[in-house]
């Protein structure tokens, strides 16, 4: 026997049963209290004495927080606070995340093309997690990987490590082009203390909803 059931199917039949928590096959339930529970999303068959229940298709389950946006697998946070580049990596860590570090020309393009939504003007650009701090011209990723020569989206005539504003030249990366960027080359080095937007990013979670049994 086969049944599709709801949520408030689920309810009824909880309370007959007196069901607190399921696990089994990358699917979990849990009640939190009385009348509410939390669903891990999967597909999933629930098996319990004569009732096979192929559970609460009814909607996505978000795998992101709120604040956060989803694509491909990862959630990004564009940040609202300037700060220096140091100081938005560990904002970006304190969130269970880092500076995002961009994977592929997929994911150079999705930036590109939120930026120009989210930048208020051509100088408001995002820290990334792409720094040459500890040797010059040798770029690191926050994971510790170099930068791939193949997947390179520097601006005209960056990085040039310019010195005039900062004597230390410019060890962190920003990005975003307002107007759009040709190729979408909108990477520049800038000196790391300047207070920047930032990018975190973080693995999508297993989809969670929360229910309540009314
Ligand atoms: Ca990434
Ligand atoms: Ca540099
Ligand atoms: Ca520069």
């Amino acid at each position: 026997m086969h049944r599709r059931v709801s949520a408030k199917d689920f309810c009824t039949f909880r309370t007959h049963h007196n069901i607190s928590v399921f696990h089994q096959g990358g699917f979990s339930l849990k009640l939190i209290s009385q009348n509410n529970f939390v669903l891990t999303c999967g597909d999933y068959f629930l098996r319990r004495d004569l009732l096979f229940c192929n559970l609460f298709k009814d909607g996505p389950c978000p795998k992101c927080e709120a604040g956060w946006e989803h694509h491909g697998g990862k959630c990004y946070n564009f940040t609202t606070n300037k700060s220096s580049w140091e100081e938005s990596r560990s904002f970006c860590q304190s969130q269970g995340g880092d500076l995002v570090k961009i994977d592929s020309s997929d994911e150079q393009s999705f930036l590109e093309r939120r930026l120009k939504d989210v930048m208020s003007e051509a100088e408001d650009k995002f820290w990334i997690g792409l720094t040459d701090s500890e040797e010059e011209g040798r770029w690191l990723w926050v994971d510790g990987s170099p930068l791939n020569e193949r997947l390179k989206f520097w601006n005209y005539k960056e990085p040039d490590n310019w010195t005039g504003k900062d004597p230390n030249g410019e060890d962190c990366v920003r990005m975003g082009e307002k107007v759009g960027a040709p190729d979408l080359k909108c990477w520049f080095d800038k000196s790391c203390k300047v207070p920047h937007k930032s990018i975190c990013e973080k693995p999508e979670k297993t989809g969670q909803r929360s229910y309540v049994c009314v």
